[in-house]
């Protein structure tokens, strides 16, 4: 079988790029367009797709290594079909009109498919995103389009050998407006240039990887879903009372149980009853996707940036599971060990500020997920019982929605129910 030697393809004008991945190992069998690894510029995050299939020999680069045009990436064993075709055809170099024979495959050495752009594989690049694979555009450009959805094939580039430039997407995205019977009037201006330089001393640090990935995610999610945010407060007194109760115990099993803990499972239980707020819109708007699964994903603060793991089944677990997969979870996405796989699959998510302060926060929700939870710091009030105040300890909630999925008057009902779950420990059990 014929062993070639994978090279970087033409990634623009870049050169000496941080390789921050290397996502297949020796032994892999690899699809056609699997990505092979992923680049990082100041300006984007690229995967490089594979051009061939077969079987991965050998790595000849690793993650911190830089690479630019031609730097070997690794050793394919191409799959069979493609290894008896001795005039397999290279393909094509983004922006460039070459064509190559590979005349002696013992030997060959392939570039790999040129880069398409993603910011967070998971989140930000819709299933169906267009693909843009074959057009002669840069990576911040391609990123732009994908972000917006627009197929780059349909823009004709001005640039060099036709490359699409950001003016030319612009032009585009403003040709598409005016024919589209939407205003412009209210259309969003560019963003300040601002020089802080000049209005007093100023350090620059780069923003973390993670901060560029969840940053757009968001800018997203903020934009495209309509949101409503509800405010309620359980009492947590006997939940509190319970959990102090356990303390002891957690701990010989190596645990805390924290309120986040209790909220994983009320929040699973009051999914399963209103399975509306489980639900997610398809990608063409045309049906809802009800999930018969509960995953739970937590918000978690690191040194880089917020990650949220996903709790699986949170409906089936106790309370142990919980508290044992949130220490798990917390530690490593604090290390940055997190699997990518860990992140994915969230029906929900639960953000928690509440061991920190703050009397509530609107938070967004995690696109394609229809409702995120945010948690504040629980205060000790009095409450009216008919007769007299007794002091008792409140815990705001407050839910944002995709309004598109869930109506106000279901979100309130899920509320009620979380409340309910919280505020009674044998609602839990039930
Ligand atoms: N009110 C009062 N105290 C609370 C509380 C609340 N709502 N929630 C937690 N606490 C207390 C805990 O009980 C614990 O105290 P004890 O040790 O006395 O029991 C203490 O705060 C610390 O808890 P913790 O942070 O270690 O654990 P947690 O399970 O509460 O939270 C996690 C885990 C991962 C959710 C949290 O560490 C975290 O990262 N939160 C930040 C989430 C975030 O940034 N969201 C984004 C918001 S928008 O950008």
């Amino acid at each position: 079988m014929a062993l070639v030697d994978v090279t970087l393809p033409d990634i623009g004008d870049y050169k000496n790029v941080d390789v921050i991945e290397i996502l297949v190992k020796p032994g892999d069998k690899i699809s056609k367009e699997q990505a092979l690894l992923a680049l990082e510029t100041d300006k984007a995050t690229m995967e490089i797709p594979s051009s061939h299939a077969g079987i991965v020999k050998e790595l000849l680069i690793k993650a911190g290594d830089k690479v630019s045009q031609g730097s070997l990436i690794l050793r394919l064993e191409l799959a069979e079909n493609i290894a008896v075709d001795t005039t397999a055809t290279i393909a094509p170099v983004a922006g460039t009109e070459t064509r190559e024979t590979i005349q002696n495959p013992e030997k060959a050495v392939l570039p790999a498919t040129p880069p398409s752009l993603s910011a967070n594989s998971n989140q930000s690049v819709p299933s169906t995103a267009p693909s843009d694979s074959y057009v002669h555009a840069g990576p911040a450009v391609r990123q732009f389009a994908r972000e917006l959805e627009i197929d780059l094939s349909k823009i004709t580039g001005t640039g060099l050998k036709g490359r699409i430039s950001r003016e030319d997407l612009a032009a585009f995205v403003k040709n598409q407006l005016n024919h589209s019977g939407t205003s412009t009037a209210f259309a969003l201006p560019a963003d300040p240039v601002v020089d802080f330089a000049d209005f007093g001393t100023v350090r620059i640090e780069k923003l973390p990887r993670i901060k560029k990935i969840s940053g757009a995610a968001l800018s997203r999610n903020a934009i495209r879903i309509p949101h409503i945010t509800l405010f309620d407060e359980a009492d947590i007194t006997e939940m509190e009372n319970f959990r102090n109760n356990k303390k002891t115990e957690a701990e010989k099993k190596g645990l805390k149980l924290t309120p986040v803990s209790f909220l994983v499972k009320a929040v699973a239980k009051a999914l399963k009853n209103h399975p509306i707020v489980n639900a997610s819109l398809s990608h063409d708007g045309e049906s809802l996707i009800f999930k018969e699964y509960i995953h739970v994903g937590v918000a978690v603060d690191t040194p880089n940036g917020l990650m949220v793991p996903v709790i699986r089944n949170a409906d089936q677990k106790g309370l142990y599971d919980i508290a044992a997969d949130l220490i798990n979870f917390s530690k490593r996405a604090r290390e940055g060990k997190l699997k990518p796989d860990e992140m994915k699959g969230g029906c929900f998510t639960i953000s928690s500020l509440g061991a920190i302060g703050t009397t509530g926060f609107t938070p967004i929700v995690n696109m394609p997920e229809a409702g995120i939870l945010g948690v504040s710091k629980s205060e000790l009030k009095p409450k009216w019982n008919g007769s007299t105040f007794l002091p008792r300890l409140m815990l705001p909630l407050s839910l944002s929605l995709d309004h598109r999925v869930v109506d106000g008057a279901d979100g309130a009902r899920f509320l009620a129910c979380l409340v309910q779950n919280l505020s009674d420990l044998r609602e839990l059990i039930l």
